[in-house]
């Protein structure tokens, strides 16, 4: 059966260290752990992945750039620069693709300067405080609205 959403995965900064430094903030799952995941449900929700992670705001720019065109929605983690970055904010704006913000971390318990996202006002929701599960569950939650939006 043909896969109906294409959906880009994209990961900020440092979460490449992802189950080799402070396990208690960030648990012991890898990064390419949660991607397995992350696959493993797209077949079941038939849609296809593409997962990218960067240290760098230009390359995770221009890969929500290149999105316009091929995906269908967004999954992201910002990483620091949630709190950061107007211009991925922008971008996520420009291509007008539905995104879903996740978070490892409870962003909202944790220091002040976290609490703040510039992503949350151009996401479709955001979801925060389950670990690895954030992942799963935001992507769900994508799969779930390109659904409900094609059959409007
Ligand atoms: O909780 C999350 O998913 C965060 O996006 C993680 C970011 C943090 O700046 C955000 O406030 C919340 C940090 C990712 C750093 O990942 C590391 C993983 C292992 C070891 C060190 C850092």
């Amino acid at each position: 059966m043909a896969r109906s959403y294409r959906i880009l995965v994209l990961h900020g900064p440092n979460l490449n260290l992802l189950g080799k430094r402070e396990p208690g903030t960030y648990g012991l799952s890898t990064l390419a752990e949660i991607n397995q995941s992350l696959e493993k449900l797209a077949v079941h929700l038939s849609c296809e992945l593409s997962t990218f992670q960067s240290n760098h705001e230009g390359e995770l720019i221009d890969r929500i750039h290149a999105a316009m065109d091929k995906h269908h929605g967004i999954l992201i983690n910002p990483g620091a620069y949630t709190h950061t970055s107007v211009a991925i904010r922008d971008a996520i704006a420009a291509v007008s693709l539905p995104t879903v913000e996740v978070h490892l971390s409870n962003i909202h318990k944790r220091e002040s300067f976290r609490h703040h996202s510039y992503i949350a006002p151009v996401a479709i929701g955001q979801i925060s405080g389950f670990g690895p599960n954030s992942y799963l569950l935001g992507l769900r939650a994508l799969v779930e609205y390109l659904q409900l939006q094609s059959n409007a």
